[in-house]
């Protein structure tokens, strides 16, 4: 069959979409982990590559509109594939709106939250509709040179719409507030008075200092329990708080470091994994280089540090994100290997408290 210079075989477009939607989910989820500077480069691809997919659901949609358009050629399957356009549409648009100044919030939740829901909802709703459709790309479908020039266009035009938004951005003074990661400011140096997140159902009640006490152990030549008269803020640094849902704020922390805590027990020389938990399950781990540099946090510009945000321990890890600064710690475990179960934790913790009257 001959094709047209703008017809692309069906399926070079479909398993290309399959690719770009990994892709951006990939990269997607990439963001969630990445805080240094140095990770600019991810935020950046997850933007190209959603916005190649744009042009590539362009060539699908034109194809397959008279399937949706005739009410007759309609199956089962047809809820699914409008299902399925509509998730990645609205996850492209909440994307581009988001990252062009668009701050608007959705019930308790902002833009970027709402754009991350929907990429990770399009998962499920991909595979539903990929059962019993896929089919394996002929050498055919890729060969020659019409593969390699549309592949091309396609990461050329996400490049290049990626680069025209930034400078639009730029020209019309656009989403001047956000970081590389996306985030916009809020509550800089204003002490605790910046917004207090839990993950998913950490709410604890204030913890009374007199009952709390910090235990340091695992893979340690001696163990050591403190109490709040053992905390000695020593030392201090200037941090920015990055949430994944979408803002930043930068203070002045002050507290112990991690490191100087840790010599004090004096971790097994084939120590690796420092893990940071909190009353309600919640936890962290960081590599045990990493984690000396981190700071045990009690005091924020100048301010005690709230029950909201974490007292009377809360850590302060530069350039993780936010899931990972964990409050109200309690405990301290030193461990050759990493804590795997902390991706479980993190979304489980606090839920047994309510199911136990707790609050
Ligand atoms: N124990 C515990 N620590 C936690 C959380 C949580 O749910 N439980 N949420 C994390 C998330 S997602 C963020 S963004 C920060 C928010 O800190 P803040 O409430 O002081 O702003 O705390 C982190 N530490
Ligand atoms: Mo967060």
């Amino acid at each position: 069959m001959a094709h047209s210079r703008l017809e692309l075989p069906p399926r070079l477009v479909d398993w290309s979409i399959l690719i770009t939607v990994g892709f951006a989910v990939a990269t997607g989820m990439l963001t969630l982990v990445s805080g240094q500077p140095g990770d600019a480069v991810v935020f950046v691809l997850h933007g190209m590559g959603g916005l190649a997919l744009v042009v590539l659901l362009f060539w699908k949609l034109r194809r397959v509109r008279p399937r949706v358009t005739n009410r007759a050629a309609w199956n089962r399957g047809t809820l699914v594939s409008i299902l399925l356009t509509t998730l990645a549409l609205a996850a492209l648009a909440t994307g581009l709106v988001w990252t062009s100044g668009g701050t608007f919030v959705v019930g308790p939740w902002l833009l970027l939250f709402v754009h991350m829901a929907l990429g990770v909802l399009v998962i499920p709703v991909l595979v539903v509709h990929l059962r019993g459709r896929v089919r394996l790309p002929t050498t055919n479908d890729f060969a020659g040179r019409r593969t390699a020039l549309s592949s091309l266009a396609v990461v050329g035009f996400g490049a290049l719409v990626w680069r025209f938004q930034r400078e639009a951005n730029r020209v019309f003074g656009l989403a001047s507030d956000q970081r590389f990661t996306g985030s916009t400011e809020e509550g800089t140096d204003a002490g605790n008075a910046f917004p207090v997140t839990s993950w998913v159902a950490d709410d604890p009640d204030p913890i009374d200092p007199d009952d709390w006490q910090l235990r340091v152990g695992g893979a340690v030549e001696r163990e050591r329990t403190l109490s709040t008269e053992d905390l000695d803020p020593d030392s201090e640094g200037r941090t920015t708080l990055d949430c994944t849902s979408g803002w930043y704020s930068t203070h002045d922390w002050r507290g112990l470091r991690v490191g100087d805590l840790l010599d004090t027990v004096e971790p097994a020389p084939d120590a690796q994994w420092v893990s940071f938990r909190s009353v309600t399950g919640y936890r962290w781990s960081l590599p045990i280089e990493e984690a000396r540099d981190a700071l045990l946090a009690t005091r924020i510009d100048g301010e005690r540090l709230s029950h909201g945000h974490g007292f009377p321990l809360r850590l302060v890890a530069p350039g993780r994100r936010g899931f990972q600064w964990v409050k109200w710690i309690d405990k301290i475990e030193v461990s050759r290997q990493r804590d795997t179960s902390e991706w479980l934790a993190i979304f489980v913790s606090g839920f047994d408290e309510t199911s136990t009257g707790g609050q």
